[in-house]
């Protein structure tokens, strides 16, 4: 508020003026000042929630720093987001990576034995080749058929003495096994045979009449005999005790007759295969 000067009488209306004037300027003063002091509240406010609002976004973001951390941090505080189902499905592929381990180990080592094995088999029978002495030498012409090897010999003796001689070369006199084993012979028999031969076979009868034998003992399978039509025909006590095989009337039949066994016949001879292999170069 301003005190105005006084003025003369006469100037009434112009003191007022200056009076209304002095009052307005006083008053617009006032309004200013009330004015700035409410601006200036309002500053000091809005930068008090505004270090409030930082205030609290600092906290904020020291909240995420920390979850954070936490996150980054294995404990038991921390929930595990691997739902129970994938947990099992990592067992499982775990599981079946070591079991695919496992059998790649075990086949490598199988295959290196079984290599292993073969190479000393190997070296084993050269070995015996090379050393010359448990190995008899084998004559040449032995034929090798299936899992056995023959030998058809191109002179002729008795049953016992041609026996000896398959046994001199590791061998004995051929046992028929099966048909095939016969078809074989009859085929090669018929091929080098030369004036209607005959060729000792490891079958006998001459420890008891009419059971037949084979070289190693065991019976004839009734099933496997070949017999020619009408043979044997020593039952009645003929001394037609040894068997051999040969070509009867039928073209291109070979089959088996009971004979004496001093006759002197040419001879097969049968050896395991895999005896020739190593003793046989
Ligand atoms: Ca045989
Ligand atoms: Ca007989």
């Amino acid at each position: 508020m301003r005190f105005t000067k006084s003025a003369p009488r006469g100037n009434a209306s112009l003191v007022d003026d200056n009076i209304y004037d002095d009052v307005m300027v006083s008053k617009q003063a006032d309004v200013s000042s009330v004015a700035d002091e409410i601006y200036d509240d309002v500053m000091v406010s809005k930068q008090q929630d505004n270090v409030s609002s930082f205030a609290n976004n600092s906290c904020t973001e020291d909240q995420l720093s920390k979850q954070k951390a936490d996150l980054q941090q294995p404990g038991p505080d921390r929930k595990s987001k691997i739902s129970p189902g994938h947990a099992v499905l990592l067992v499982l592929m775990a599981l079946l990576v070591i079991a695919v381990f496992a059998l790649s180990i075990t086949v490598f080592y199988l295959t290196k034995n079984e290599r292993c094995q073969t190479l000393k088999e190997d070296l084993e029978s050269l070995k015996m080749i090379a050393l010359d002495e448990t190995c008899p030498k084998c004559e040449a012409g032995w034929e090798r058929h299936r899992g056995s090897s023959y030998f058809f010999s191109n002179y002729t003796s008795s049953w016992t003495d041609s026996r000896r001689s398959c046994t001199d070369l590791g061998s004995d006199l051929v046992k028929i096994d099966s048909r095939e084993e016969q078809m074989f012979l009859e085929i090669r028999v018929r091929e080098i045979i030369k004036n209607n031969e005959t060729f000792w076979i490891g079958l006998t009868d001459s420890k008891t009449e009419g059971s037949w034998l084979w070289t190693d003992g065991s019976p004839l399978n009734q099933s496997l005999s070949f017999w020619a039509l009408g043979q044997p025909d020593s039952l009645g006590g003929a001394e037609l005790d040894c068997v051999g095989m040969m070509k009867t009337e039928i073209p291109d039949e070979v089959r088996w007759y009971d004979r004496h066994c001093n006759d002197n016949l040419r001879s097969i001879c049968e050896k395991d295969s895999k005896i020739q292999l190593c003793f046989c170069v």
